[in-house]
């Protein structure tokens, strides 16, 4: 592609579910914000989208773990998510929520467009079915054996040990995630894409026309799913959250979260767009837009088969690229939040950004280290120490001192002013540097747009290096000893320390340019010291000699970078130790229903428990209570006479899936008020062990005395 007329530069959208953490900012976010501020840096029209991901199971389960609504928990970690990422320096030019009505209007238009072209077909199935639940089972609400690498704990789409993307009925020995038990199987119809129809286009588009210039850890994945047969895939959902599936044949049917959370980079798009008085069409329809893709390697499927075929079908344009990155490992052991063996963004910003004075510079001392060890190519590994030495021996030693150096001397030498630089005096050495600085521009700039921003943050700061070893060699402190019979340096030695500085000053602008993209922050703490506006961070300026003008009063240096203690790394070595304990201890080893015993309550006589009134019936009608989001009011059949009961249970269980089950009634309770409806009795639950409430099943006529 030549050079493109826009850039639409996306983000995975995080699952509003929990913290995120800094695996996940070194995976999609990071390299997306370096490239995107450095298109901005070229002047490039560029829009950089992200938001929630506020549906699909992940959300529902969270919803159920917490004893809350789905709304609840998306309102609560989308506003975690959104300050977050603002606080680690992500600038998206949006970001957005699926929940919101401009993206489930896009979503169903996307929907509707495929559907009415004949892209889509429509097949019934059995499927999965939990009784208990009276729900269908796909995605994480089921889990098994991984038919591919045997994992025990595999999901109904995905085995997050291997990363082989599954359907429950490839699941050995399948459970519901949510009671637990064996389920059974009941007939559904769904519509589904038929990726095997493009397999062709995918074939050609992926493994040829992008063999050279996608990441080969991307191009594998492709090729493997290719290879191994596409299949169609269900793009609707039998489930009450998420997007509605329009029209009549739709009714008690959501899209897949996989289907509508890529459109949800549309749909930011267009909302940004009206924000800011635009057209959001080109950025989705003109071939001059450059499409570009961040995600982790766990999204490479959806991002580089499934989407691009709804894509191409919708006629919108395709991903230039998907720069997918591998995993950071912490310590020794994969991340995870679940497991409390990670260090949520939300932890860091309060240990290190919001804690002290100057917690910016640990923003760019974290954005520093995850973008010099990002997972690339391979996994990579974070460690406290590896954290402390590139924070202490590279940015403090090599990047701060430099230009610490280069601030005092010019203070002290130059009258704090930018000294005039003498051409007929420049040797072998000047004019070596000044060679690394134009060489570092273009270096750099060829990495970023490769994607290796490892590398191109290698370069600035081997730039920096260079810069220490040419003051070395320079020794303006030293030349400053030569000094005439009244004290004075000589004319000769003044020239010198001129040059030295000059060059060291525009050696220190050009590196602003260059670590921008990577340390926002420090670009911006440097042009306040050297004066100028942000103008100068503009790319064009990066490998010019004439940036800051002779006889410019410069200001005092600042502190860039603070070293990071010993006692910091092993405390927070402990505190992550501490909380994957705390945290592993309260988790059930298996997921396997909790086998302890809740705490049992205190004795009573059997007098106390004769007067309790159980009998038996069966819910004939359920709907939920208006303005309560935990209640259902219920319509009991007790055989002998029908009973109104409102029951806490609307988290656990969908009004139109509990008709007909049959349960246990206390019958003689105090009737009682709740959000104005009468409730004449109580029903009867389990709690199983992930905190759900499960019927208690019984199977005899209503009416029937419990006892
Ligand atoms: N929310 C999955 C994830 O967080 C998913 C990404 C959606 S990108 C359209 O891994
Ligand atoms: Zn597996």
């Amino acid at each position: 592609m030549n050079t493109p007329k826009r850039y639409l530069i996306t983000s995975a959208l995080p699952y509003a579910n929990g913290p995120k953490h800094i695996g996940h900012l070194a995976g999609a976010y990071l390299p997306a914000d370096i490239y995107v501020r450095y298109l901005r840096a070229q002047k490039r029209d560029v829009v950089f989208v992200c938001g929630s991901d506020e549906h699909g199971a992940a959300i529902t389960m969270q919803a159920m773990k917490e004893k809350t609504t789905p709304k609840a928990i998306v309102d609560k970690y989308h506003a975690l998510l959104e300050s977050n990422m603002k606080d680690l320096g992500i600038s998206f030019d949006i970001y957005h929520r699926t929940s919101s009505p401009i993206h489930h209007e896009t979503a169903q238009e996307f929907f509707n467009t495929l559907n009415d072209k004949g892209d889509l077909i429509i097949k019934e199935s059995e499927q999965y079915f939990d009784e208990e639940a009276q729900t269908f089972l796909a995605d994480r609400y089921i889990m098994g054996t991984c038919p591919i690498c045997s994992y025990e704990k595999a999901f109904g789409d995905q085995c997050e040990k291997c990363g082989t993307s599954l359907s429950p009925e490839q699941l050995v020995n399948p459970k519901s995630t949510l009671s637990g038990q064996t389920p059974s199987k009941k007939k559904t119809s769904h519509w589904y894409l038929p990726l095997d129809q493009h397999e062709s286009f995918l074939r050609e588009w992926i493994l040829e026309n992008h063999k050279n210039d996608w990441k080969s850890n991307v191009l594998g994945q492709c090729k493997s799913w290719i290879d191994a047969g596409l299949q169609p895939r269900a793009v609707t959902r039998d489930l009450d959250w998420g997007v509605k599936v329009p029209g009549e044949a739709g009714a008690g049917k959501v899209l897949y979260v996989w289907f509508d959370a890529p459109i949800g980079y549309i749909s930011a798009t267009k909302q940004w767009a009206l924000d800011h008085q635009k057209d959001w069409r080109p950025y989705w329809e003109d071939k001059d837009t450059k499409l570009v893709h961040f995600i982790g390697k766990d999204n490479i499927v959806f991002h580089c088969i499934i989407f691009p075929v709804m894509l191409k079908l919708h006629g919108n344009i395709l991903p230039e690229n998907v720069p997918s990155n591998e995993f950071m490992n912490l310590e020794g052991d994969k991340m995870s939040t679940s497991r409390g063996w990670s260090i949520e963004m939300d932890e860091y910003i309060t240990d290190f950004v919001k804690k002290e004075n100057g917690g910016d510079m640990m923003v760019d001392a974290l954005r520093y280290y995850l973008t010099a060890i990002a997972p690339e190519t391979k996994d990579s590994e974070f460690t406290w120490k590896g954290f402390q030495d590139a924070l202490n021996s590279e940015l403090v030693a090599v990047f701060g001192n430099f230009v610490n150096r280069t601030f005092v001397l010019m203070h002290k030498l130059c009258m704090g002013k930018v000294p005039p630089l003498h051409v007929d005096l420049l040797d072998g050495t000047d004019h070596k540097i000044i060679q690394d600085i134009k060489h570092a521009k273009t270096s750099v700039e060829q990495h970023i747009e490769n994607y290796k921003y490892r590398d191109a943050l290698f370069e600035t700061i081997d730039l920096a290096r260079k810069g220490n070893k040419y003051m070395q060699d320079k020794q303006p402190w030293i030349v400053a000893k030569q000094v005439d019979e009244n004290g004075v340096v000589t004319p000769e030695a003044q020239c010198n320390i001129d040059n030295a500085l000059h060059i060291c000053l525009q050696l220190t602008a050009n590196l602003t340019i260059l670590i921008n993209p990577f340390l926002p922050l420090t670009a911006n703490k440097l042009c306040h010291m050297m004066k100028v506006v942000d103008k100068l961070l503009d790319w064009e300026n990066a490998g010019r000699l004439n940036l800051l003008s002779v006889g410019y009063a410069l200001r005092a240096p600042e502190l860039l970078f603070r070293k990071m203690e010993d006692s910091e790394v092993e405390m927070q070595v402990q505190k992550l130790k501490l909380k994957s304990e705390k945290l592993m201890e309260n988790t059930p080893v298996t997921n396997e229903p909790a086998k302890a015993a809740a705490p049992l309550k205190p004795e009573i006589q059997f007098d106390d428990f004769a007067k309790i009134d159980l009998k038996t019936g069966t819910i004939i009608s359920a709907e939920k209570v208006e303005k309560a989001d935990k209640l259902l009011k219920l319509e009991v059949d007790l055989g002998t006479e029908k009973r109104t009961i409102v029951s806490g249970i609307a988290m656990h269980h969908q009004p139109e899936n509990i008709i007909g089950q049959k349960v246990v009634v206390v019958t003689n309770l105090a009737p009682r008020k709740m959000r104005g409806i009468e409730s004449n009795g109580m029903i009867l639950m389990a709690e199983d062990a992930d905190g759900k409430l499960v019927f208690v099943n019984s199977d005899v006529a209503n009416g029937s005395n419990v006892s």
